[in-house]
């Protein structure tokens, strides 16, 4: 048979413009250009954009009662297939906006786990999405359907009885559950290779930063990690550790990992909690921004946000401001400490930030030679869990190794250092 391409799905976007205090938790112009993006990401068409000016968002309909209208009637002139608003909608908004406009109604949050879910690779990955979308879902389970139900029938209105509904529940609550313990057993096993490479002395840097700045075009030009790079949100969902020799011989693990942007669910940071604090772990963070964006200020603003909120607040940063090919660098940068304009499709200035990374490396490990006496053995175990031990000789006085250890754990082998 042959395959026939599915048309786009025709997309309307609506926001409310609050002039909030904080304009990252409005919607804003670039936040409507963030969503239109998010929307082409997921494979849909924006054919048309609804932004009202009130001092609140509606608790019933999001909009106003005429602009419902307003966007009901474009719906209908348009043949559009879905509403996407700019905030997380309540079960009770999304009831009240299809019952007026009958078309799908759906949020950013909705839009960006329907991305991740496309991305995800991996089995953490995997897991990480479906528990976000679940959870999401639960609470929202009576909204569309129930509703839809009273509507009279046909398609598209028609849903499940109050019992199915109740089973449907029963249903994700036990899913979630499965799901969260699957997951607990692989951030386990991540952590037991997080801890095997901590051993190994080799500083980590982070490579964080908002979506599409080019975090994973810079891990391909140091490392020729392949990596998926492309002009999409999102293509990076799974972290991935590269080892970087540098000229003098000093190694660095490089950890691509997942792009922030602004109004992230709270859902998906929650399931994606592992993989956002790789960056929490990592002794350096490598911030990579996008210098072409004309919000460039705004999205440095929230990759600090959520740094914060994942306890990497105080790391040391290197922060460089990317894509130096495309961008008018007669602006002066940000005035932000260690950084530099670079461009990783080039390679412009990447050994300046190099250096710069260099130099703010904490010096934490300690290269030692211990000798333990025969009557001491009890100490060895304890050493070999904490320390990397690069050799090992039976002397006449005791054993003597040759170990790198965390200056933190200097005191297990206090006493018996030559
Ligand atoms: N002109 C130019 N384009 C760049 C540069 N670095 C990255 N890009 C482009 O920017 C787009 C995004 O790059 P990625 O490396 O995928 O960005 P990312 O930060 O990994 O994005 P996510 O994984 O989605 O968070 C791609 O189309 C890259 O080719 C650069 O220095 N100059
Ligand atoms: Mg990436």
């Amino acid at each position: 048979m042959e395959e026939i391409k599915e048309a786009k799905e025709r997309v309307v976007l609506v926001g409310v413009h609050t002039g909030a205090l904080n304009p990252l938790e409005d919607t804003t112009e670039e936040s409507m250009e963030e969503l239109a993006l998010l929307v082409e990401t997921a494979g849909g068409e924006v054919v048309g954009e609804f932004v009202q000016n009130r001092p609140g968002i509606d608790k019933g309909t999001f909009v106003g009662d005429g602009k419902l209208i307003e966007i009901r009637d474009f719906c209908q002139m348009n043949d559009v297939d879905a509403l996407i608003f700019d905030d997380e909608l309540t079960g009770a908004q999304i009831r009240n906006i299809e019952r007026e406009v009958k078309i799908k109604v759906t949020d950013r949050s909705a839009l960006i786990l329907d991305i991740f879910a496309q991305r995800a690779l991996t089995r953490e990955g995997k897991i990480q999405v479906e528990l976000a979308q679940l959870k999401y879902m639960l609470p929202r389970l009576t909204g569309s359907s129930a509703n839809l139900s009273r509507l009279g029938g046909g398609i598209g209105t028609r849903g499940p009885g109050e019992t199915k509904l109740e089973s449907d529940r029963r249903h994700i609550r036990g899913r979630i559950l499965t799901l969260s313990q699957r997951l607990e057993e692989v951030v386990k096993n991540r952590e037991i290779q997080r801890h095997a490479r901590k051993k190994e002395n080799i500083p980590q840097i982070s490579i964080i930063g908002y979506t599409n700045a080019g975090k994973s075009t810079l891990l391909n030009y140091l490392t020729d990690a392949g990596v998926l790079a492309e002009d999409k949100l999102f293509a990076t969902l799974d972290p991935t550790a590269r080892k970087l020799t540098l000229e003098d011989g000093t190694e660095l693990i490089l950890v691509d990992t997942v792009g922030f942007i602004r109004k992230l669910p709270h859902h998906l940071i929650k399931a994606f909690r592992s993989t956002l604090e790789e960056a929490a772990l990592a002794d350096v963070l490598l911030h990579v921004v996008d210098s072409s964006s004309s919000y460039c200020c705004e999205q440095i603003e929230v990759t600090k946000k959520l740094l914060d909120e994942l306890g990497a607040g105080s790391k040391p940063v290197v922060t460089v401001f990317n894509k130096a090919d495309i961008a008018d660098t007669s602006v002066p940068m940000p005035p932000v400490e260690n950084a530099v304009y670079i461009s990783a499709k080039t390679g412009k200035n990447v050994d300046k930030m190099l250096e710069i990374i260099k130099k703010i490396l904490p010096e934490t490990k300690m290269n030692l030679r211990v000798l333990i006496p025969y009557d001491k053995g009890a100490l060895l175990a304890p050493i070999y869990a904490n320390a990397v031990v690069k050799g090992e000789e039976h002397t006449e006085d005791g054993t003597l190794l040759e170990i790198i250890i965390d200056k933190k754990l200097f005191s297990i082998v206090e006493g018996y250092v030559l």
